[in-house]
């Protein structure tokens, strides 16, 4: 609870960073949550201080899907890298094999009271602005399957580096659950590959794999599994060469736009989200989708 307080308020969020320790030697500090309860963190940090870059690992098995609490822990841990100004970079990765993210938790939206829904997708909201804001230089390593929410992640980074990988896919693929995609998500794939492209791809749906999301620009970059780190350390050796100052404004001023327009909009957002996903008919879609998904695993 704690946790989730601390997203929506500053002073207890202040109160709950200072309670994340430092630990590890080499000169690497691992940033963990110490936490009253026995759950194991969903996030893992290792910050490099003498590089000035953070990697983030999602490792919440056993498909990093973005529960409240994982994304609760997901903003903690990006305030506590946005506040240290020596943190000038960060890259996400996935610890779980053959899965990036799985995307929004679907049990968090299926048979959950409006409040409930309502505490989610505001953390949904905040992962999305706090991302897509950040003052750092942000890469997505993917190395494994990234749809809906997971390629949302994604695409709120600068960069996304892609494990080559006819088997991994990406694509905001909400239709496919009977659901639609926010105006946001819709806003940063536009701002990624285009209107047309996002236009096709949200109304059907669309995962692609590999080479087609580098064929659209949906990522940056492809690289065998075993070097997508390796490639994201790279390339923001290359990014950290730019003054920070003027590439933020510079970010800031592309990005400002699409910020400001869920921020002005976010409580009619919300109560949109709320309305919407606790119809029967939508409650409906997603079961049958969460059956096939288990039907599927049969
Ligand atoms: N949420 C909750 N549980 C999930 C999710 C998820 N997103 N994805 C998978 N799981 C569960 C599975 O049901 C399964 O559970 P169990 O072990 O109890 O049977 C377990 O995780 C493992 O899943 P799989 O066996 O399917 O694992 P695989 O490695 O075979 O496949 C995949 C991994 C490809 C990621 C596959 O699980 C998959 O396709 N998952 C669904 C992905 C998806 O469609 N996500 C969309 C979520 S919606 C979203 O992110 C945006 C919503 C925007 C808001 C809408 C506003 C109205």
């Amino acid at each position: 609870m704690a946790l989730r307080a601390a997203v929506r308020n500053k002073s207890a969020l202040s109160a709950l960073l200072s309670q994340l320790s430092p630990c590890n030697s080499h000169g690497r500090v691992c940033v963990t949550q110490r936490r009253n309860n026995s759950t194991s963190p969903k996030i893992k940090v290792d910050f490099d201080h003498s590089a000035g870059v953070a990697v983030m690992r999602l490792q919440s098995p056993p498909v990093n899907s973005m529960s409240l609490d994982f994304l609760t822990e997901f903003c903690v841990n990006l305030e506590k890298l946005e506040m240290d100004k020596s943190c000038r970079g960060l890259i996400i990765t996935s610890s779980q094999p053959k899965v990036f993210s799985a995307g929004l938790d679907i049990m968090e939206m299926y048979g959950k009271s409006p409040e409930s829904c309502e505490e989610f997708y505001r953390a949904v909201q905040e992962m999305w602005l706090k991302l897509y804001s950040s003052n750092m230089i942000t890469i997505a390593a993917i190395n494994g399957t990234c749809p809906a929410g997971g390629c949302l992640m994604s695409l709120t980074c600068d960069y996304r580096i892609m494990a080559d990988n006819p088997r991994y896919s990406i694509g905001l693929n909400e239709t496919q659950l009977g659901i639609v995609a926010p105006f946001w998500f819709k806003d940063t794939m536009v701002n990624t590959v285009g209107h047309r492209t996002t236009e096709m791809a949200l109304e059907l749906g669309l995962l692609y794999n590999s080479s087609e999301a580098l064929k659209i620009g949906l990522v940056d970059k492809l690289v065998p599994e075993d070097q997508v780190l390796t490639t994201a350390t790279q390339t923001m050796t290359k990014w950290l060469a730019i003054p920070d100052h003027a590439r933020q404004i510079t970010k800031s001023m592309m990005r400002k736009p699409t910020i400001d327009k869920l921020t002005s909009n976010r409580e009619a957002d919300i109560q949109n989200f709320i309305s919407f996903i606790t119809k029967d008919s939508i409650q409906k879609s997603l079961r049958v989708y969460v059956e096939m998904l288990k039907k599927r695993k049969g």
